[in-house]
């Protein structure tokens, strides 16, 4: 045997293994071979031998060696067939994720902001699909040719007016309508320095919200930093002479008290006032902190009143632009003016489509208030 083992180390070197040894017991049959014969079965571990791992009888422990080698290389592909084990079950599962599967992976990015800006899932996945029909694969590569085009998209889907022009001797009547504490009586403010402060127009304020006491010293504010006369009307026949009084202004600024949608009288009140006045504009303002279904629940209610404008209020508090698409999607109505901060008369901003959209993209407003 000891002989042998010496043949093996001599022709494998001293990083042999010995696999197997066997004595044989009988001779073979044509006894060539002796009575003495022995088998060994013995190997090189090339990689051992490489590393330079020293596995020779002179450190003492060569089989311990050995078998802590093979353990280490054991636990380093265990590692790494777990890590292949990990990387499967993710390709596995993005490729049953519905959203992998409806969402080309070159939109997966706009589509979460989308969906983070509470767009609806139908509305962002017809934006992505007209996008897509429009680029070629190279442009839907690029983040910025996306972005840009995705932008026209949302954009084309968002009706704004211009500004109200006012003429020489032809006054025009604005009326600001919305449920409570939406910012109607804020944004009125913003509206008359627009006009009386920029643009050196006559103004005066007429206010039919006679329900708060706070409510009128509110706009009485307002109107005397302005240098605008203010109106208190409890009755249309109030709102008749009122409007008869200032006819020689510019513009009329008509507030009313904040209505619930839910309250027909109210509801009702609003629009026989609204009749007497025949407003050129009535803007319902919505504030985007509200719940959707409470805006579009708004829009439903006061359309008792012929509303040709939509006001958004209150940009400056939401991450949520994208319900404000969402409803003009629906409504197919134009959006006139949008605030964003509660300063008169600097946040306020003429609604503009592409501005908005890049909002609903993540870009933030130009001049919005801190
Ligand atoms: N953050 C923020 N606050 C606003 C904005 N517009 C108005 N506000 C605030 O919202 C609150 C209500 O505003 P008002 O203008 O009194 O609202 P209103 O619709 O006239 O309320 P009612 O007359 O009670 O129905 C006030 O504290 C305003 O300062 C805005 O764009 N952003
Ligand atoms: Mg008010």
């Amino acid at each position: 045997m000891e002989e042998a083992i010496a043949r093996v180390k001599s022709d494998l070197g001293p990083e042999a293994i010995i696999l197997h040894t066997r004595r044989l017991q009988k001779p073979w049959p044509l006894s060539l071979i002796s009575k003495n014969a022995v088998e060994i079965t013995a190997a090189l571990d090339v990689n051992l031998a490489e590393r330079g791992e020293t596995t020779s009888s002179d450190n003492g422990a060569p089989a311990h060696n050995i078998s802590e080698a093979i353990e280490e290389r054991f636990d380093q592909l265990q590692l790494e067939v777990e890590e292949i084990k990990s990387i499967v079950k993710t390709i596995a599962s993005q490729l049953t994720d519905p959203l992998f599967q409806e969402v080309p992976a070159c939109f997966l990015d706009v589509y979460e902001r989308l969906l983070y800006s509470k767009v609806e899932d139908d509305l962002a996945k017809k934006l992505m699909k007209n996008v897509q029909e429009q680029l070629t694969i190279s442009e839907l590569a690029s983040p910025e040719i996306l972005h840009d085009r995705l932008v026209s998209e949302i954009a084309k889907l968002i009706p704004t007016s211009p500004p109200l022009v006012l003429e020489e001797g032809q006054r025009k009547i604005i009326a600001l309508i919305g449920p409570t504490g939406a910012g109607k009586t804020t944004t009125l403010a913003k509206l008359a320095a627009r006009y009386c402060l920029y643009e050196g127009k006559k103004a005066a304020f007429i206010t039919a919200d006679t329900y708060r006491i706070a409510a009128v010293d509110q706009l009485k504010t307002y109107a005397e930093i302005i240098g605008a006369p203010i109106e208190i009307v409890f009755s249309n026949q109030d709102a008749r002479e009122a409007l008869e009084k200032h006819e020689d202004k510019d513009i009329i600024l008509i507030d009313t008290a904040g209505r619930s949608p839910l309250n027909e009288t109210q509801m009702n009140e609003l629009a026989s006032l609204m009749s007497v006045c025949s407003p050129d504009e009535i803007h319902l303002v919505l504030s985007v902190t509200t719940k959707m279904s409470d805006q579009m629940n708004a829009i439903k209610r006061f359309s008792i009143v012929p509303i040709n404008r939509l006001i958004f209020t209150k940009l400056d508090e939401t991450n949520t632009p994208g319900t404000m698409l969402n409803i003009v999607y629906k409504t197919k109505m134009a959006v006139s003016y949008l605030t964003m901060g509660q300063n008169v008369p600097e946040d306020i901003e003429v609604a503009e489509s592409q501005k908005l959209a890049n909002l609903i993209l993540g870009v933030p407003l130009d001049g919005r208030s801190s």
